[in-house]
């Protein structure tokens, strides 16, 4: 892989430091010959097979699923580099149709052609709400003391699947994805921005070229889903009021597919459901940005990195209808709303866009509840990852190990 390096310019916030969005000027750089000082280009930095597969290795890539195509989610897997461990974790339905284990049978069957290590577990299993009371980690439990439903909540379980195979660094990817070599271009982008980074702190986040979808009959490659552009808006705003300057540098605030050293997630708090994303960003300024008192003070002197990078495919995954949009708008707008760095004319702006939403759903009272709580899940530094992995190995009736 061939791109922009260094970042044309990096935004620092405290001890964070966001990149601009870095361009790919090859997907596949081949081989790389031995380091001999003349192949480097000064503004760009190319990764060799070799060196990518070592990040591999060391890579777990997280798929959450609900309910998906599991043509769709073949196709995904079909479009992971071998090294890298796989960890599916379902929240798919049990009844009528027991949609998980034609999910588990795909996966035994997708394994006897392709050798691959693949878990997967539900999220629901009541063994894994048991370990969780346990290990008294209950801010992923619901008042019922069942893990809660949501895709921050499965990647919460993948990445401690993920710790307790000693995996260095953790990937997302959604499992609604059309195009198999988009997927294969994402884990290559987070290899190669983990191989970029300068401390053991990073984030890697995709910004999507573009997303076709078909309007008036004819194909069309807009660059933002509205999502998207929203939250970009709303971040930059935040960060032009801290620094001063008005800049555009965020440019994948929704970004369902991003990755995080194993170092920086298990520091971080999440956002539930689909505020994820969004809450990533502002997390990680709330706690490392120097704006609110800190008690990490390695994170502090070694430094966060951010890194943004655009993908050459377009990205293309299913349509979830118009309710789906609004409510993730809405849980994507309170999570920058109500985190303590948001200042009061942000704030004033952002719940003007709730009320609109709110407004144009206003038939749809129950899913926009604009006294929705946004649930803050704890960093899973606090779990003893060898007491879970105990309990999980021993209990968990739908957690399987294929390959
Ligand atoms: N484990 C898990 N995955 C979920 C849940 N809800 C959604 N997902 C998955 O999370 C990914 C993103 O969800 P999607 O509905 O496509 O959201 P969008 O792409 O951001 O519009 C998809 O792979 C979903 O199947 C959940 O409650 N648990
Ligand atoms: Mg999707």
């Amino acid at each position: 892989m061939r791109l922009d390096y260094p970042p044309n310019y990096t935004e620092r916030i405290g001890a964070v430091s966001i990149h601009a969005l870095q361009k790919i000027y090859e997907i596949d750089s081949g081989k790389m010959p031995k380091f001999n000082g003349l192949h480097q280009h000064q503004s760009i930095k190319a990764f060799g097979y070799d060196e990518l597969s070592s990040i591999f290795q060391e890579l777990a890539i997280v798929i959450p699923v609900k309910n998906e195509k599991i043509s769709l989610l073949e196709g995904v897997l079909s479009g992971i580099p071998n090294e890298c461990l796989i960890i599916i974790v379902s929240n798919s339905q049990r009844t009528p149709v027991d949609r998980f284990a034609m999910e588990v049978e795909m996966v035994r069957q997708y394994s006897s052609f392709a050798d691959k290590k693949i878990m997967i577990i539900h999220q629901n299993d009541p063994e894994l709400a048991n370990t969780f009371k346990k290990i008294k980690y209950r801010s992923i439990l619901n008042t019922k003391s069942q893990v809660r439903s949501g895709k921050a909540e499965g990647m919460i379980i993948g990445i401690l699947l993920a710790k307790m195979h000693l995996k260095e660094y953790i990937g997302f990817i959604d499992s609604d994805n059309y195009f198999p070599g988009a997927v294969n271009e994402y884990v290559k982008i987070f290899a190669a921005g983990f191989g970029m980074a300068t401390t053991p702190y990073s984030n890697i986040r995709i910004s999507w070229r573009s997303k076709p979808k078909i309007v008036n009959n004819s194909l069309q490659f807009p660059r933002w889903g509205r999502i998207s552009e929203s939250s970009n808006k709303y971040l930059n705003a935040l960060i032009s009021h801290i620094t001063g300057f008005e800049r555009e540098i965020i440019t994948t605030g929704n970004a369902g597919e991003h990755a995080l050293s194993m170092s920086l997630a298990e520091n971080l708090n999440y956002s539930s459901g689909y505020s994820v994303e969004p809450y990533e960003f502002i997390n990680i300024l709330e706690k490392f940005g120097g704006l609110l008192p800190s008690n990490n003070p390695d994170i502090i002197e070694k430094g966060i990195e951010i890194f943004q990078i655009e993908t050459r495919n377009p990205h293309f995954h299913e349509e979830k209808g118009n309710d789906h949009l609004a409510g993730m708008m809405q849980e994507s707008l309170l999570a920058i709303n109500n985190s303590k760095i948001c200042n009061t004319e942000l704030t004033r702006e952002i719940n003007d866009h709730l009320l609109m939403l709110q407004v144009k759903h206003n038939n749809d009272m129950t899913k926009l509840n604009f006294k929705k709580k946004h649930l803050i899940m704890d960093p899973i530094k606090i779990i003893p990852i060898d007491k879970f992995a105990e309990f999980v190995v021993k209990n968990s009736k739908t957690f399987i190990r294929i390959g």
